[in-house]
């Protein structure tokens, strides 16, 4: 392996406020060795309770059952907005930068406090009460963040869509968490392009009866059909109702939101988290992880479609009382300079992306950063994958002007926030590596016997017990979370994901083990697309797996077996793609469709996806052992017409 650089913590935050090395040390070791204590303190510290915890954490991890804050009752919407009035009223809480560069807007908390109430009231008017679940497919916009916090006001559970879902993953969703109410917009805009939100609305609506109320902002005032009955427009709905609403007190271990995410089976799963753990931790590490001091400026660039924008745009920053950036277009429109342009013109001190977000930006090359300041930016941070260290380097010495650390968060839907991550004043960095958990994490790694590993080593990441932003549930099927999580090795939750550890105890990711893609960093089921291919009448059978790609780090590589007498053709693969992009949309579709004769499968009928793997790599020197296939010969044909030679 190549030599690892190491960064140490730069003498800038040395003697800030931010915690320091020993002081880590002090934290982690509490919160495992006395984490009753530990966590009470925290909660104290970050929330605002209206009645006290019976129990601090009661869980049993071979039951997939946790619980944290027994009996304490709060609400999220309270804590991300009333407490911090009067003091914050005239504070921004939210900047919102449009997709056009002449668009943006400021929202005081005291707004947000007015908008969110009156949507909370409305909601409650259209029959919304505790426990009901409100399905948002929204672009990033201002309502989107107004919509999730008036759902937690009246204590309903959202399910977040995200926007560029089509109308056919949208149902599907709607269903699964049989949402009533359904909030969107006319249209999105993203690089200057219309999405077709409610017309896809509407699509996925003729197939969920219970639906009984769609809200529609008005954005871009493009033509949209309408249902009299069903369809009302959120200004309308707002303009009657007061900008004050009694928030429902809810229990900490009451529902705040599903999300679905994708597994190695077909299905998405629809991950619960509930309110109190989940707040906590979010607020936590937004403030330790990105060192957050007060007033200043703080930009996730995720969507809130996914948990990134719920916890690093939405609940961590809000009940920090921070001012959060929500930027509603691409890192490439009007050009490539974007990102940067943005940073200068709203002073954002803290800056949070995805990697293949950098790595599109470094292929494009240095004169779009260049000719911005970045002066304000002193902490940087990754999430959704990992990050090669070429694209780490260029993020460090080329955006940060080599002065800001970089915070590589390692987490998951299911973990609902941070879990393996530097804090910038006190871990020394190495780029690639997330380096050390986070307080009250337990980390280890097991082999193939499912014994820990000690010391340096590699295995499959597992926690070893109970944090408070953990999945509750799966909902509507609590058996399934046993199944994915906490059955492989019981006893542990497992992540799903591989690691190293290295001499320093510092973890660097390897990626997942199970049929689950990430590409640009979205996770996409193989099962999925595969599901989707195979629809077509033409179609026998479909295997999906990943391949190294530049930009999106891994990118879809499709093997499509034909129906017998059925020809392959160029119009046939377009119907493949337009196929596989109504079904679940355009992050899904494939890079590479490679016709397959036949798939490469054991005697028992096992399609051995390693040698998909490899072929679709190039790697074809290395196939390893091909004995237990039931007709070798088809190995030998696909490698003969692989298509990315
Ligand atoms: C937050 C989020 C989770 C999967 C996870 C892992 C990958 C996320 C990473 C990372 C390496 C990082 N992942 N962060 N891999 N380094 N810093 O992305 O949630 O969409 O559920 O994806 O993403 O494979 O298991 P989610």
């Amino acid at each position: 392996m190549s030599e690892v650089h190491v960064y140490p913590v730069p003498d800038s935050f040395k003697n800030s406020s931010s915690i320091d090395l020993e002081g880590y040390q002090a934290m982690y070791d509490q919160s495992v060795n006395d984490p009753d204590t530990f966590w009470a303190e925290q909660a104290n510290q970050f929330l605002t309770w209206q009645a006290p915890w019976s129990q601090v954490t009661k869980s049993d991890l071979n039951k997939g059952e946790v619980a944290w804050f027994i009996d304490g009752k709060l609400n999220v919407s309270l804590n991300c907005i009333d407490r911090h009035l009067p003091a914050r009223a005239d504070q921004v809480a939210i900047i919102w930068e449009g997709d056009d560069p002449d668009e943006d807007q400021f929202i005081s908390y005291q707004e947000l406090h007015d908008q969110v109430c009156r949507l909370a009231n409305a909601l409650r008017a259209r029959g919304v009460k505790k426990g009901d679940r409100v399905c948002i497919y929204m672009p990033m916009i201002p309502e989107a963040t107004y919509a999730m916090l008036a759902c937690a006001r009246v204590g309903a559970v959202h399910s977040v869509v995200f926007g560029g879902f089509s109308p056919e993953a949208l149902k599907d969703r709607i269903l699964d968490a049989d949402c009533q109410v359904v909030i969107t917009a006319d249209e999105g805009l993203r690089g200057g392009k219309r999405v077709p939100l409610k017309a896809n609305a509407d699509t996925a609506l003729a197939n969920c009866p219970n639906v009984h109320t769609c809200i529609v902002v008005r954005r871009t005032a493009g033509s949209i059909s309408w249902d009299g009955a069903r369809d009302f427009w959120y200004h309308d709905l707002i303009a009657k109702q007061a900008a004050t609403c009694e928030p429902e007190v809810m229990d900490a271990e009451d529902p705040l939101f599903i999300l679905y995410t994708s597994g190695s089976t077909g299905k998405p799963k629809g991950v619960l988290h509930t309110t109190g753990g989940y707040l906590l931790q979010a607020a936590m590490t937004h403030k330790y992880v990105f060192d957050y001091q007060e007033g200043e400026t703080y930009w996730c660039t995720a969507d809130v479609g996914w948990v990134t924008g719920h916890s690093y745009i939405v609940y961590g920053p809000l009940t920090n009382g921070a001012t959060t950036l929500v930027f509603e277009g691409i890192p490439t429109y009007p050009d490539a300079s974007r990102f940067w342009q943005v940073i200068d013109k709203h002073q954002v001190n803290i800056f949070y992306t995805a990697p293949t977000a950098i790595r599109a930006l470094m292929g494009a090359g240095d004169d779009w950063v260049k000719k911005t300041a970045r002066t304000s930016l002193r902490v940087l941070g990754t999430v959704g994958e990992p990050i090669n260290p070429e694209a780490w380097e260029w993020y460090y010495r080329v955006i940060g002007d080599s002065r800001c650390p970089i915070v590589d968060t390692w987490w998951q839907t299911e973990t609902g926030a941070h879990m393996l991550t530097p804090l910038p004043g006190a871990i020394a960095l190495k780029p690639g590596s997330a380096t050390l958990p986070f307080f009250g994490v337990q980390p280890a790694l097991l082999d193939a016997e499912g014994k820990e590993v000690q010391g340096a080593g590699e295995g499959n990441l597992v926690i070893k017990a109970a944090w408070p932003s953990q999945i509750r549930s799966v909902y509507g099927d609590h058996q399934r979370c046993i199944d994915t999580y906490y059955s492989t090795y019981p006893g542990y939750y497992f992540t799903g994901d591989g690691a190293r550890r290295d001499e320093d105890g510092y973890y660097w990711i390897t990626g997942r083990v199970d049929d689950v893609l990430n590409v640009s960093g979205h996770r996409m089921g193989t099962a999925e697309v595969e599901s989707a291919l195979v629809l077509h009448e033409k179609v026998a059978e479909a295997a999906v797996v990943g391949y190294p790609h530049d930009i999106k780090g891994q990118g879809i590589y499709a093997y499509v077996t034909l129906m017998s007498g059925e020809e392959p053709s160029d119009e046939l693969k377009k119907e493949l793609l337009a196929l596989v992009v109504k079904e679940i949309g355009a992050i899904a579709r494939p890079d590479i469709i490679q016709w397959a004769p036949g798939l490469p499968k054991t005697r028992s009928g096992k399609i051995m996806r390693r040698i998909l793997r490899k072929i679709a790599a190039n790697e074809i020197d290395s196939l390893g052992d091909t004995s237990t296939l039931a007709d070798p010969s088809v190995v030998t044909q696909l490698i003969e017409n692989r298509a990315n030679k």
